[in-house]
């Protein structure tokens, strides 16, 4: 399970007694940027194995938005990053998760949807999304990345918000969901998607591949798998490229920087909100890159929005996932980490303060589910062997 470090209202005790053996964690104290020393590397790997767990894979570590934008200093912002790289591998941490989606990591519409049986999901409302970046922000030509009646629907969504509701909503968008390490004013915001300009997907690309060129090498000495996180949603949002959502944005990554450590997170809930992903499939492809795993499921609709569902509901085919992804660990001989991506805020968490997504019990219900199913996966094959 992730969990926040010290501030986490989930203690490290309630994640060992869900059943886990380790735990996925970042330096989140450290400024986005710098680069983590050993010795606060180290402080959080005594905490952690005090508690009877290891620390079984980073993340994140945050790519600064310099070197996304190729902008001021960002040649330094790279050897901070290798330097991360190599006191991260010093201390016996070998899979560092990372994203490259421009100013916003994950984003959400609604951190509060009720679902059927009264248990709480994060959601994106794509109409709220629109009302959000055309009339809240006002983004310059924002209308022109909708269609008309995209656009209609927002503005009808818009017109009956309250006031606290479009504040709730702007709050939701820009302050940062947990471990996106950003945060930002509306003038700020609008201040970092300026630094986009004349930055399309191609260039985003050329830059993460160069960020590739410079880390993967020092990845490959010092034995290290980097694992970069889909973009979610897997769309571009506000005007900002995203190069990380498909099958084909991957293989461009592979084809330019081949090493088998510079590898996938592959986060089925990412990914699955995108009815084109193929998951299994993608899971085939991407075989002896996967180095670390997020299961979570999300249902769409005809509108764009998508709610996050139980792990085994939804859209996600979540049994073919398992399935292959324990074809995968079993051809490679190895086992890869794989935590319950999110979780709805259930029973005694409704009444807790949690961080959005990654309250406890939700979580667990899911850690459950799918423990259960990759052992119902596992002895059915032993019975047929
Ligand atoms: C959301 C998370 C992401 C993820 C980063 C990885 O719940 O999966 O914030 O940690 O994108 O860099």
């Amino acid at each position: 399970m992730r969990w926040f470090g010290p501030d986490d209202p989930v203690r490290l005790s309630d994640i060992r007694q869900a059943g886990c053996s380790g735990v996925v964690t970042a330096l989140h104290h450290i400024p986005n940027g710098e680069a983590w020393s050993v010795e606060e590397i180290k402080k959080r790997i005594h905490i952690i194995e005090a508690a009877g767990m290891d620390w079984a894979v980073v993340e994140s570590v945050p790519v600064h938005e310099a070197i996304k934008t190729q902008a001021g200093n960002f040649h330094q912002y790279i050897e901070n990053y290798k330097q991360t790289i190599i006191n991260l591998a010093q201390c016996g941490m070998k899979i560092i998760t990372y994203n490259f989606m421009p100013v916003l990591d994950w984003t959400r519409t609604d951190l509060n949807y009720t679902v059927e049986d009264g248990s709480k999901a994060l959601r994106f409302e794509k109409a709220a999304f629109i009302a959000f970046d055309v009339f809240i922000l006002q983004r310059k030509n924002a209308e022109k990345d909708y269609s008309q009646q995209e656009l209609e629907r927002a503005k009808q969504r818009f017109e009956k918000m309250s006031d606290e509701e479009k504040l709730q909503l702007q709050r939701n968008i820009i302050a940062g969901l947990p471990g996106s390490e950003e945060s930002f004013s509306l003038h700020q915001f609008q201040q970092a998607l300026d630094a986009y300009e004349g930055i399309d997907a191609d260039k985003l690309r050329q830059h993460l591949i160069y960020f590739l060129q410079q880390i993967i090498p020092v990845a490959d000495e010092h034995g290290v798998k980097m694992v970069i996180h889909p973009d979610d949603p897997p769309y571009p949002v506000l005007g900002l490229p995203r190069i990380v959502s498909t099958a084909k944005d991957v293989e461009a990554l592979i084809a330019a920087v081949p090493s088998l450590n510079n590898g996938l997170c592959f986060c089925t809930g990412s990914f699955g909100v995108n009815p084109d992903n193929d998951l299994p499939a993608m899971v085939k492809q991407f075989a002896d890159r996967i180095n670390f795993i997020h299961l979570r499921s999300t249902r769409r609709n005809e509108f764009g929005d998508f709610y996050e569902d139980n792990h085994l509901e939804g859209d996600v085919d979540m049994f073919n996932v398992v399935k292959e992804i324990i074809n995968v660990v079993q051809k490679r001989k190895i086992s890869i980490p794989f935590r319950p991506d999110h979780g709805h805020q259930m029973m005694d968490d409704l009444g807790k303060k949690t961080n959005p997504g990654y309250s406890c019990i939700g979580r667990m219900r899911g850690l459950a589910e799918l423990r259960g199913l990759e052992m119902g996966i596992l002895r059915s094959m032993d019975m047929r062997s």
